[in-house]
């Protein structure tokens, strides 16, 4: 049923529960491809950056008991950034849950909220297995309801356990649900809202679909709406955003907002949104999400037929809409320009100004690779110095968690051949180190790791200098551990910077697309 629907690509845990299920798999000869990875939290996260690069569901298959719930942070993330992210688990049979067997806990539900479990029984009966195809098909359909998000099938398996005699695979009843979409969504009082307003904006979020760029470039550039994008959109012109820390000014104030994606970076933009008049128009399948407190309508389709309808319909030329747009792109300009000469002028290296290093590297090389963040102060340096639009740039922005984003990027660049760059935190690269285990680490994989001994974002947080176990015990600090050794121990090429000038000596060695092995910049920073 997996073939069936289209899976491909499946992230396999080591285990003896789930052992039939993988040397299944691995039987189905090249109709799968196993990526195997040992610590469940990272698999999940490998088998998430799989998803993006293939835009496929990905599966990840594990065995009973606390491996199910390692699974739990991916999940949740895939939950907020709707990828289709398939859960397999093996357990006991019903009746040893519960009674001191080993490896045992309640697997059924143990991945809610953010899914439900289809538990499927051991078949004895045709009605079983129309039980278990049903469920089966009904968590493969799943992935793609509510604009998508994971699913949980759990299987029991008794004993004895490998007795490999079923010579192939049977044949199995494949459900398909249609969901066919209007060309046009927005009914006309919308479109009209929208056309009479006095500074439309157009607000996105994360968006990992890179279907927009056409429909959103045409709004721009005929200034039909006042395109504000995040980092993480895949369009261009997420500089403007940046400008809004000196234009947070009324002239600059949407009245109606038309706001899609998920979350958002620019905490002082969506503060001052907040305080704001505007009216907000959602595109999107969550329950109401009020981020910007002014939602009065929200609107269930996909986005790309949105912007295509508007792009058609709204007037072109809107004057306020070019005047505002005009003078945010040069203030964001003014803004970037001073940002980075003053951060590539440092001799020592600063978090900001290593990132900045990074960028001016990034500008005069093709566009040929893919960019992914790690939470915290990475997420935030980069969206001052790197422009959106021209490469994929990835982020576990969910739920901002720390603890999977070199594996997110693994598993992407596992899924998609070429140069992917990683910018991340000590703290969050020492939390998933797991993430170089992995036998087929792509050697495309460039790490710049920005350790400052601590996590830096506790720094700026107002207040926080007043407390005393800020430093120790809330910022992890204390001492400054080197990923020289994991480097080391995982088969990595690793490189050391200090200075500017020892940055971008060690970045000349990063853009040769034939090299054997993965490569790591560690940056020790001076702030
Ligand atoms: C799983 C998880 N645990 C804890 C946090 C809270 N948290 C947010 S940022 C941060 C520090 C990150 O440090 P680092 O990766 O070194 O980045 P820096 O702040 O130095 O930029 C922590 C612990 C989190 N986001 N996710």
């Amino acid at each position: 049923m997996l073939i069936a629907h289209g899976i491909h690509h499946v992230v396999v845990c080591p285990g003896s529960r789930n052992a039939t299920i993988v040397h299944n798999l691995h039987e189905a000869g090249e109709r799968f491809t196993l990526h195997p990875v040992t610590d469940e939290r990272s698999a999940a996260f490998v088998a998430l950056g799989l998803t993006l690069a293939t835009e496929q569901t990905v599966a990840v298959c594990v065995t009973s008991g606390s491996a199910l719930l390692g699974c739990i942070p991916a999940v949740a993330e895939a939950f907020y950034r709707h990828l289709p992210l398939l859960v397999i688990s093996a357990d006991r049979p019903a009746p040893w849950i519960e009674q001191l067997d080993g490896q045992t806990l309640p697997q059924n539900g143990a991945l809610q909220p953010y899914c439900s479990t289809h538990n499927l029984v051991i078949p004895h009966t045709d009605e079983d297995r129309w039980f278990n195809n049903r469920e089966i098909n009904a968590a493969l359909l799943s992935v793609a309801d509510g604009g998508g998000g994971p699913a949980h099938i759990n299987v029991p398996i008794a004993e004895p356990m490998f007795r490999f005699t079923t010579p192939e695979l049977p044949q199995e009843r494949k459900i398909t649900k249609l969901r066919p979409q209007a060309t046009r969504p927005f009914p006309p009082e919308v479109v009209n809202t929208l056309a009479k307003a006095k500074l439309p904006a157009l607000i996105i979020g994360q968006y990992e679909a890179g279907d927009l760029r056409t429909e959103v470039d045409a709004l721009n550039r005929n200034n039909q709406l006042l395109v504000l994008p995040e980092l993480l959109s895949d369009v261009g012109g997420s500089e403007r955003m940046n400008a809004f820390d000196t234009l947070c000014d009324p002239r600059f104030a949407p009245d109606i907002v038309l706001q899609i994606g998920g979350h958002f970076i620019h905490k002082r933009f969506k503060q001052w949104l907040r305080q704001t008049d505007c009216q907000v128009i959602r595109v999107g399948y969550e329950s109401l999400p009020d981020t910007f407190c002014h939602l009065t309508c929200q609107i269930e389709t996909p986005a790309k037929q949105v912007l295509a309808q508007l792009a058609d319909e709204l007037p072109k030329q809107h004057i306020a809409v070019r005047n505002a747009a005009e003078a945010l792109d040069a203030e964001a300009a003014a803004m970037r320009q001073k940002l980075l000469g003053q951060c590539l002028n440092e001799p020592m290296l600063t978090l900001q100004g290593a990132v900045a290093h990074l960028a001016e590297a990034l500008r005069t090389r093709p566009q040929n690779y893919t960019l992914h963040l790690g939470n915290s102060s990475a997420v935030r340096a980069a969206q001052q110095v790197m422009l959106s639009g021209n490469v994929p740039v990835f982020c576990n922005r969910g739920v901002n968690g720390i603890e999977g984003s070199l594996s997110a990027a693994v598993g992407y660049a596992l899924g998609m051949w070429g140069l992917h760059i990683v910018v991340i935190g000590d703290l969050s690269f020492f939390y998933d180190a797991n993430a170089l285990w992995n036998v087929e680490l792509p050697a495309g994989l460039r790490i710049l790791l920005l350790n400052n001994g601590h996590g830096a974002i506790f720094d700026h947080l107002p207040g926080l200098a007043d407390s005393p176990a800020r430093d120790a015990y809330i910022a992890a600090g204390g001492r400054v551990y080197s990923a020289k050794g994991v480097a080391q121990t995982f088969g990595i090429d690793y490189q050391a910077a200090h200075t500017s000038s020892e940055l971008n000596d060690a970045l000349q060695g990063w853009w040769n697309e034939d090299a054997e092995t993965a490569q790591l910049i560690e940056v020790f920073l001076a702030d």
